[in-house]
This record gives C-alpha cells, sequence and structure tokens, in this order.
C-alpha cells in the first residue's frame, strides 16, 4: 500500500512528497524537511526509538510534528531514519547535517541542538591537520581556533576531502575567516600559502596559490576522476611570528548543482560583488588566473561591471605594472596584470582586457557592460610588480544584470 493512501490511528491522512520510506505500526509521524531546525531543549521528549529513526520528507505535516512533540500522539514505536538534511546550530554558530544521536556520536560529530522536530541532532562537523572530511558542511579550523596560534617553525597543516559518493562532482571552499600572511612585494606567497591538490582543474580553474585576507571568499574545485582533494595550508613561522588562524568550511556540491565548466569562483543573483582572492592587499596576488562566472538570471540582456560602491575608490579598482592610470584597456596596454570583460559593447576583441586604475577612461563610476554570456570575468595576474607601487590593491568590482 503506498504511504500516501495509509492513515494513522488518529484518522489523519498522509500525503507525503518525496517520500524516501515509509513504515506505519501504529502512528506515524512525517514533518516537513523546512522545519529541520534545533528547537529549544525544552520541548523534545525523551526517544528512546534514536536508533532507528527515519527523516520522510513532506511539505504537509508539520501539524502532526507539533502534536507529535506535544506528546499527544501515543503510539509503541515510531520508525524514522534522519536523511542528512542541512541544518543550523544556533549553539555553534556553524552549519550541520541532522542525523539521529547514535549516527552523531559515531560519525564523531559535534552535538549542536535538536533538529527535525527534536527528534534528531544538528550534527557538526569539525577537523584540523592531518584530518579527513568526508561529512557535508565539514569546518577545517587551525588548532586551538578561534584562539591564534605563532608558529615557531615552517609548518604544513594538510586536510584530504574524500568525495562521499559519484554523483559528488566539486566542493565548495568557503573561506569564513584566516589570519595568514600576506604576498612579497610581487604578490607572490612565499611565507604563508593555501595550496589545494587532487583536482584535475582546467583553464580558470586550477586554484591557485593564495595567502593573505581571504575571508569571506568561496571557490568551487573540481574532483575530476579524483575520489580525493587535498587542501594545505603552510605557514611559515621562521619567517614571521604574527598570530595565525583560520576556519574554513567544505560543502559538497552534486553533479546537477556544480559551479560551470571553467569557473573557479560562482555566484547567482541579479546584482552582487566579487574580490581579487587575497584582498585587500599591495600589491595584490601575483600568478593569478582564474575566471569568476555569473549564473545569467531569467530573461538578463547583459551585465554592468563596475567598482564596488562602498569601497574607497582609490582602491576599488587598481590593477597595474606603472604610472597609474584611468581607463587603460588593450592586450598591448594591459600584459601582466587584468581582468577580462568579455566583448563589451564595442565588441573588438582587443578591448576587453582591463586594467590601470579605473574602467573607464571617462570616470571611475562608470563600468562596462558585457553581453556576452555566459557572464564572466576572468582575472589574471603576472608574477612581477614595478617597485615603489603605492596602491596596486586589485579590484572589488560590482555586478548588475540588465533586464
Ligand atoms: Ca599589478
Ligand atoms: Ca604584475
Amino acid at each position: 500500500m503506498p504511504c500516501s493512501k495509509l492513515q494513522g490511528p488518529n484518522h489523519l491522512s498522509f500525503t507525503p512528497n518525496n517520500l524516501k520510506k515509509c513504515i506505519i505500526l501504529e502512528c506515524t509521524i512525517f514533518w516537513s524537511s523546512s522545519s529541520l531546525q534545533p528547537v529549544d531543549n525544552s520541548t523534545h521528549l525523551s526517544r528512546p526509538w534514536d536508533n532507528s529513526l527515519t527523516v520522510i520528507n513532506s511539505s504537509e505535516n508539520r501539524e502532526l510534528a507539533t502534536s507529535f512533540r506535544h506528546g499527544r500522539c501515543l503510539f509503541p514505536l515510531v520508525v524514522v531514519r534522519f536523511s542528512g538534511d542541512t541544518c543550523y546550530s544556533k549553539k555553534l554558530g556553524l552549519y550541520g547535517d541532522c542525523y539521529s544521536a547514535k549516527d552523531c556520536h559515531r560519525s564523531k560529530g559535534a552535538f549542536g541542538g535538536f533538529c527535525a522536530a527534536a527528534l534528531g541532532v544538528c550534527c557538526v562537523f569539525k577537523t584540523t591537520c592531518g584530518g579527513k572530511v568526508s561529512h557535508n558542511h565539514t569546518y577545517f579550523q587551525s588548532r586551538n581556533f578561534p584562539t591564534e596560534f605563532q608558529p615557531n617553525r615552517l609548518e604544513i597543516c594538510t586536510v584530504d576531502i574524500l568525495r562521499k559518493s559519484d554523483n559528488i562532482c566539486q566542493v565548495k571552499i568557503d573561506f569564513l575567516s584566516t589570519s595568514l600572511e600576506g604576498g612579497d612585494s610581487n604578490g607572490i606567497c612565499k611565507v604563508d600559502a593555501v595550496l589545494i591538490s587532487g583536482t584535475p582543474g582546467s583553464y580558470g580553474t586550477v586554484p591557485p596559490n593564495i595567502c593573505g585576507p581571504l575571508a569571506n571568499q568561496s571557490i568551487y574545485v573540481d574532483f575530476g576522476d579524483s575520489d580525493k582533494l587535498s587542501l594545505s595550508i603552510i605557514t611559515n613561522g621562521e619567517a614571521s611570528q604574527n598570530a595565525r588562524s583560520w576556519n574554513i568550511k567544505f560543502t559538497y556540491i552534486r553533479c546537477e548543482n556544480a559551479a560551470p565548466t571553467g569557473c573557479l569562483q560562482y555566484f547567482t543573483g541579479a546584482a552582487g560583488h566579487v574580490k581579487i582572492l587575497g584582498y585587500p592587499q599591495s600589491p595584490h596576488l601575483g600568478e593569478l588566473a582564474y575566471s569568476v562566472c555569473i549564473r545569467a538570471e531569467r530573461g538578463a540582456r547583459s551585465i554592468l561591471w563596475s567598482r564596488c560602491s562602498e569601497e574607497d575608490e582609490d582602491t576599488s579598482f587598481w590593477l597595474n605594472e606603472g604610472p597609474v592610470s584611468k581607463g587603460i584597456k588593450a592586450i598591448k596596454n594591459c600584459p601582466g596584470d587584468y581582468v577580462v570583460i568579455l566583448s563589451t559593447v564595442s565588441a573588438i576583441p582587443t578591448t576587453d582586457r582591463y586594467c590601470g586604475n579605473s574602467l573607464s577612461s571617462i570616470s571611475s563610476k562608470l563600468g562596462v557592460t558585457s553581453f556576452e554570456k555566459p557572464f564572466l570575468l576572468r582575472v589574471r595576474t603576472d608574477g612581477l610588480e614595478t617597485p615603489s607601487e603605492d596602491g596596486n590593491t586589485g579590484f572589488c568590482l560590482q555586478w548588475r544584470q540588465n533586464f
């Protein structure tokens, strides 16, 4: 009998959507996946059946879950299995997966409050140097985070990111906070560095070596045919004894949700902004070669790129190797450090490189409109800078899609 036809002892009809498993004994509880949130400790019941819980997603049965939580539904056994939906732990301020208490304990996760109408626990995973990532939303943190540490020698801290299944194509790496040394006078990461290995990459998606400020940056890394990626953070305590720390989140991306091919960074939305990796530091990082992709929203005809309005006018676009000039473009004028905005209004291929101190030679407030899809911004810097340059901070650019 299909579960949608079953009735409980209270004569309540079940019409679950996205049904995963349904076992009815005397009273079965359904609840919406949108209700998978930690609840206050005072509202949860004792749960002797924790070991055999099954989450059944339904958008129509929150009322049942509520009545269950208040103990009005009497039953000898409820069989529910948790499906690992994302939950947010207010207690820890971190995301986790909704698991049964036993599964969370077995997986060495941390208790982050209750979820799924208090039937599950929001299981939070953290790891540090030498660890392995095999759960969604795993946080890779420096030792004793959030307390900073001072390395007194060259240290290499590596975490392996394991591919959970074939339908996982990428991992999204969110740099939530970092305190690392920046690049040298050429923008090269010679003291500290974040290195990512194991990905086949392709043009525009090979993760560059990065360092300095990385908070709020995120990148997508392809597994390709590999079952494991590695992320290493080098902190050279011999070159600098400044305090270091990091908190980095890994999220598995299923193939149907993957960032498009060729995109190291990927954003959605009609408007937003993006900063060069390592922004702000002067000079900007060197030896970068990657693409930033913006998903074209339905009906979008073009995209306008301009400097971030909330950033200082002098530093929000500054990619140069010689005297500061506004609105420099073309291949011959931007040989080393530049962004590419494809097929702008002039549609002349040689005019799509931009460098200097402004996107426009007329006013730094003016931007560049591109009609080329997919919407993307290519970023390229070499490994050389002219000494005694001030500024040269890279970019913070905002985009707005036009409909
Ligand atoms: Ca430069
Ligand atoms: Ca350069």
